[in-house]
């Protein structure tokens, strides 16, 4: 007997800018992901202009703009009834100012949601997955701005408009939190010479906590049967011991990932958000009825990513390692090769967690193992160690269920391999399906079917009960 409701959905998730390719086809302007040198720490590499001898795995990625169809007959293969992507915003606003959305980009991302519905896949959306347009960052350091929230709201507009009919499930902005880790990721902003970029990175929060709730608000009038929800990456930290003050600086640790769901989820800025700005000596610029807004369109769920835990002590830095996330390693997990420690139960605590704070329905939009995987003589890949990974997620997601969780479904990342958005490169694969690609663009981009195909097919097929 099924452990997950009858109405669970299943399936994967990608972003554009890590799949797609094509980068400068059909008229797209560049996304500051097609700038942003690979490696562990990633900054958009600020000469703009792309230098030609500078490859970026993004630039090709796994060419899903023009391999999309069987791409996602291979997801339908599996049993897929939703599919995540996101719609890149420089292939409607090349700059993100043009008055209107290129009808190019309309038309492809049109084209890829009906081709979903066909294989019957819910599309679900995310709007800006860092994928802002490179000129918004160079003429206004993107959400540093407080000029992003109109522009944002035009190309909101634009995509209720476009896709309101095929689309019933948005996601605002991916993994938001980032911004205090990763700015130039999280919200396109060039941070590089600031000693210190959390005043920038609050101001910025604000102004994407306007533009959050006007576009729910757009979403709400224009498209009343669509649910629309903000995404967090919310893998957990815990205490490094039981000792009071460990205690308490994983606490405050977590809340700085947590802030972003109170606002957009229960509507206003929260006691310690107010005490982490005057930490950072933060006056924040609040125009008349930027508080009512926000509290009068709140999210209607919350879709969070879920990789990992680490360990979290008083005096444990809060800067963020592509490896291990903040803090220090859990002596009780083990790690993978891009030291990201794997704990299954982390993800019961998390919905549970996330279940009681909100009360309002949860989305596991992002859980995978990006690993090297061996291609054998035959062609075969015996990722076990992949299906070990789901297989224990699932379960943990199931417990969850039972705990009075509600979750909405499940969305591997990357089931086909795609660049990674950590280092940008394409050897940590995440897929079910393996692309022939290596880091410089290398191969023939044949896809193959990995054992882990299998397993999540079958997994799907029985609504996760036969694991
Ligand atoms: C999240 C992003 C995704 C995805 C994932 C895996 O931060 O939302 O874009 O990339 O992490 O990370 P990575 O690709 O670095 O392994």
């Amino acid at each position: 007997m099924s452990r997950f409701p009858k109405d669970f959905m299943w399936g994967g998730a990608i972003a554009a800018n890590q799949a797609e390719g094509a980068y400068r086809e059909d008229g797209k302007g560049l996304s500051i992901t097609d700038v942003t040198q690979c490696g562990p720490t990633r900054y958009i590499d600020y000469e703009l202009e792309v230098d030609p001898a500078k490859y970026y795995p993004s630039h090709e990625a796994i060419d899903f703009y023009h391999t999309y169809k069987d791409d996602l007959k291979l997801m339908a293969e599996m049993g897929f009834t939703v599919f995540r992507t996101s719609i890149n915003w420089a292939r409607l606003f090349p700059t993100g100012e043009e008055d209107e959305p290129l009808q190019a980009g309309i038309d492809f991302y049109r084209d890829l949601f009906d081709t979903m519905h066909e294989l019957g896949m819910e599309p679900l959306v995310t709007m800006s997955h860092y994928e802002t347009p490179l000129a918004l960052t160079k003429k206004y350091n993107s959400w540093a701005s407080r000029e992003m929230i109109d522009i944002f709201d035009k190309f909101a507009r634009a995509c209720f408009e476009n896709f309101g009919d095929q689309v019933k499930y948005w996601l605002t902005f991916n993994e938001i939190n980032n911004i205090f880790k990763a700015p130039y990721l999280a919200a396109g902003m060039d941070v590089r010479g600031m000693d210190d970029f959390m005043p920038v990175a609050f101001q910025a929060a604000h102004h994407v906590f306007v533009s959050n709730a006007k576009t729910v608000k757009l979403c709400h009038e224009m498209l009343p049967d669509a649910q629309i929800g903000c995404m967090l990456s919310l893998s957990n930290i815990y205490p490094g011991t039981c000792k009071p003050e460990d205690v308490m600086a994983a606490y405050n640790a977590r809340r700085r990932s947590l802030f972003f769901g109170d606002v957009m989820l229960r509507g206003s800025y929260p006691g310690y958000g107010w005490k982490m700005m005057r930490d950072c000596g933060v006056e924040l610029s609040i125009e008349p009825g930027d508080l009512e807004l926000i509290a009068e369109n709140t999210c209607d769920y919350l879709g969070f990513s879920y990789y990992r835990t680490s360990a979290f002590s008083d005096g444990d830095s809060q800067v963020f390692s592509t490896a291990g996330g903040v803090g220090h390693e859990n002596p009780y997990l083990k790690a993978s090769e891009w030291g990201w420690q794997m704990d299954p139960m982390g993800l019961r605590y998390t919905c549970n967690e996330l279940w009681d704070r909100y009360q309002k329905p949860l989305f596991i939009v992002e859980n995978g193992l990006g690993a090297v995987d061996t291609v054998e003589d035959d062609g075969s890949i015996h990722d076990t160690y992949r299906i070990d990974y789901l297989r224990d997620h699932i379960e943990a997601m199931a417990d969850a269920v039972e705990d009075g969780c509600e979750i909405m479904g499940y969305t591997w990342w990357g089931p086909i391999d795609i660049v990674s958005a950590g280092t940008g490169e394409m050897k940590k694969r995440y897929g079910f399906v393996y692309v022939d690609r290596d880091n410089e663009g290398n191969g023939t981009g044949k896809r193959l079917k990995k054992d882990s195909f299998v397993y999540y097919k079958k997994v799907v097929a029985s609504n996760g009960e036969d694991l």
